[in-house]
């Protein structure tokens, strides 16, 4: 990420959004984001990188905690610019979420990274709540559970399910608005929900919802967070998983008034991936020079990163000449030895991060601070 080398150079993006279309909102957040991107730079992403890690659980100590571990950091001496957090569980108002973050912890480590200069993203797995009963067995009653078409229906236009999900964007609404500012302003996050809905893995997915329905999950949920509890600093992004053609990207996007970040995610499963991520970004390029935005790779990783070149032979590769403004690798589990999508000290891969961090091309949380 990047930003801020000089009052001017903020001077001078006021100046260009205030000449923006209707369509492109004057947001600091987003500022930062499009200055990376059309400094040919991309900003570095990890899940849950303050929550836990390969070799390290979950925070204990909350309220002492300095939040000053990571497993990034622990590799290349900074932290990821950009921070991300699952709000999965806050529908049920779970004390952790899914992968067992606290909320209260949470709340605490986005406010500490947005402090120090970083950016916070959202993504949400709730559970499915059409079929979640008490005492299922994963992915029974999760956001996997694609057992029923009927999901997305039940929680739109009246659906027998709507007050009940009403109450779950509620409770989003209010997590989200507890994270502040030092100076107590809204924080500028980027939120990703409904992601990755062209294929059909969680319950608002492909062939499990119409795509009338889809949109208009989307547009309650916008409506619910910005338009009822008043998020209006959300970064709102769109994340289909790759591959995919102009058209299918644009299937069930929500429109330009509600996405600012043109997203997608796409992990790496076979030699194809450079080939595949290329493919998709130069589909995601046209796009959002069209209409103005910015793209982003939303998620992305190789479990268990079992070459150690993976970084800079093919992570770089697959953004080089694309206008990027992040990329965020998913979580390196406290549980799971092999489930790491991130470095970590001891890792194959420790070397070639530190060579990927140390290039002019990434952006870390000091470069985007300095
Ligand atoms: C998946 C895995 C799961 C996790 C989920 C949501 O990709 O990492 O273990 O529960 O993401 O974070």
């Amino acid at each position: 990420m990047r930003l801020s080398s000089s009052l001017a150079a903020l001077g001078a993006i006021a100046i260009v959004c205030s000449c923006a279309s209707p369509t492109q909102k004057t947001n600091a957040t987003l500022d930062q984001l499009k200055k990376a991107a059309a400094e040919g730079k991309y900003m570095y992403a990890h899940q849950d990188d303050l929550s836990y890690g390969h070799s390290w659980p979950h925070v204990q100590d909350i309220a002492g905690d300095q939040i000053d571990k990571s497993d990034v950091k622990s590799v290349c001496g900074d932290f990821p610019a950009i921070v991300g957090f699952d709000l999965g569980g806050i529908e049920l108002q779970d004390s952790t979420n899914l992968d067992g973050v606290s909320f209260e912890f949470m709340h605490k480590a986005a406010e500490k990274h947005i402090e120090r200069g970083g950016i916070v993203t959202l993504s949400w797995h709730p559970r499915n709540p059409l079929t979640m009963v008490p005492g299922q067995q994963f992915p029974d009653g999760t956001a996997w559970d694609v057992s029923s078409d009927k999901v997305v229906a039940s929680i739109v236009n009246g659906g027998e399910n709507e007050a009940k999900f009403d109450l779950w964007l509620d409770r989003v609404a209010d997590f989200i608005a507890t994270i502040k500012n030092p100076d107590g302003t809204p924080a500028q996050i980027i939120f990703r929900p409904w992601h990755e809905h062209n294929f059909s893995w969680f319950w608002w997915g492909q062939k499990l919802c119409s795509t009338e329905d889809y949109l208009t999950l989307w547009h309650k949920t916008y409506d619910s967070l910005v338009k009822k509890h008043g998020l209006t600093e959300l970064v709102w992004a769109y994340s289909p998983n790759g591959v995919f053609d102009e058209a299918g990207y644009l299937e069930r996007y929500p429109g330009d008034d509600i996405i600012d970040i043109i997203g997608f995610d796409y992990y790496h499963f076979n030699d194809n991936f450079v080939a595949d991520m290329r493919a998709s970004l130069e589909v995601m390029t046209k796009i959002a020079q069209e209409r103005g935005k910015v793209i982003a790779v939303t998620e992305t990783g190789l479990e268990g990163i079992p070459e150690a070149n993976w970084w800079t032979e093919r992570v770089q590769p697959s953004l080089e000449g694309f206008p990027v403004s992040y990329v965020l690798t998913w979580r390196n589990a406290c549980d799971r030895a092999t489930h790491f999508y991130g470095p970590f000290p001891g890792a194959d891969c420790e070397a070639d991060f530190v060579n990927f961090a140390a290039s002019e091309k990434t952006l870390f949380l000091n470069d985007i601070t300095k």
